[in-house]
């Protein structure tokens, strides 16, 4: 078995120790550390998300991967921030109320700081109002937002309509993703953008600001 392999099944299997001692043997051969995230974390978290679709994992097996996974991503995310200066513009970013998945909104928040972004990111469950306070005291170029449920979507919605009441829409442009998200959906609600995965949220993101 490959090394990524060996991550991507070592993080389905949630052993922890084995994923920090297979990031660290992959950093010192000189592997990228988006390949890293990208072709062992994801591709084991995407794995994951099968077998709990197919009823073959459960909740504390998923939980126990997702902080497996975030253990992998903060060992990672320092290598991927430290190459570029935070210029390229400012990011107010959350997963929307009443949702706590974290995982691709933190990835999505790593990539943009990667890119140069600077991030706000208000972490999970935001209400509609603390997105515009946000709004309105970190004055962003874009807000992200980020919903795993379909029962949580329309929240992305009630926050536009919270920023437009406030006078705030105008001021920034808005981005949303998420599994059940789609550019219907953001269309549908008024967005600037939407993207599938985090490479092309950043890609997204400075379509939106001309960059
Ligand atoms: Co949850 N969960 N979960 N879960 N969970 C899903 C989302 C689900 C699809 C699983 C399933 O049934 N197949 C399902 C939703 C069904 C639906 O609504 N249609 C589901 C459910 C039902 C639930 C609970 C309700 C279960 C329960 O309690 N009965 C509950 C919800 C609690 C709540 O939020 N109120 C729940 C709980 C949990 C755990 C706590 C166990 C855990 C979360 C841990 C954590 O985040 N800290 C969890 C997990 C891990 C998942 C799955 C398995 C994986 C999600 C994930 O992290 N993926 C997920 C199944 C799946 O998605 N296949 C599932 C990896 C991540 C990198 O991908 O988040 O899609 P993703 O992010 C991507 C893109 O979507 C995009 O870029 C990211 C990187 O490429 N993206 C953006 C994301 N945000 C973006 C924002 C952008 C742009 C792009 O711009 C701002």
């Amino acid at each position: 078995m490959d090394q990524y392999t060996d991550l991507q099944e070592s993080l389905i299997a949630g052993d922890e120790a084995r994923v920090k001692d297979l990031v660290t043997k992959l950093l010192g051969q000189g592997a990228v550390p988006g390949a890293i995230i990208s072709d062992g974390l994801i591709a084991g978290m995407a794995e994951v998300g099968k077998r709990f679709k197919a009823g073959d994992m459960f909740i504390p097996e998923v939980m126990l991967c997702a902080r497996v996974m975030s253990e992998g991503m903060n060992m990672l995310e320092p290598l991927l921030v430290g190459t570029r200066m935070p210029s390229a513009g400012k990011v107010v970013i959350g997963t929307v109320e009443g949702d706590i998945h974290n995982i691709g909104k933190d990835l999505v928040s790593m990539m943009l700081r990667s890119a140069g972004f600077g991030i706000v990111d208000l972490g999970v469950q935001v209400p509609c109002e603390k997105f515009a306070e946000a709004v309105a005291e970190h004055k962003p170029d874009v807000l992200g937002m980020s919903a795993l449920l379909t029962t949580t979507m329309p929240m992305m919605r009630a926050v536009i309509e919270v920023l437009e009441k406030r006078d705030l829409r105008d001021r920034v442009k808005i981005i949303v993703g998420g599994a059940p998200v789609s550019q219907e959906f953001a269309d549908k609600i008024g967005a600037n953008g939407y993207a599938t995965d985090a490479a092309s949220a950043v890609d997204k993101v400075k379509e939106l600001l001309g960059l």
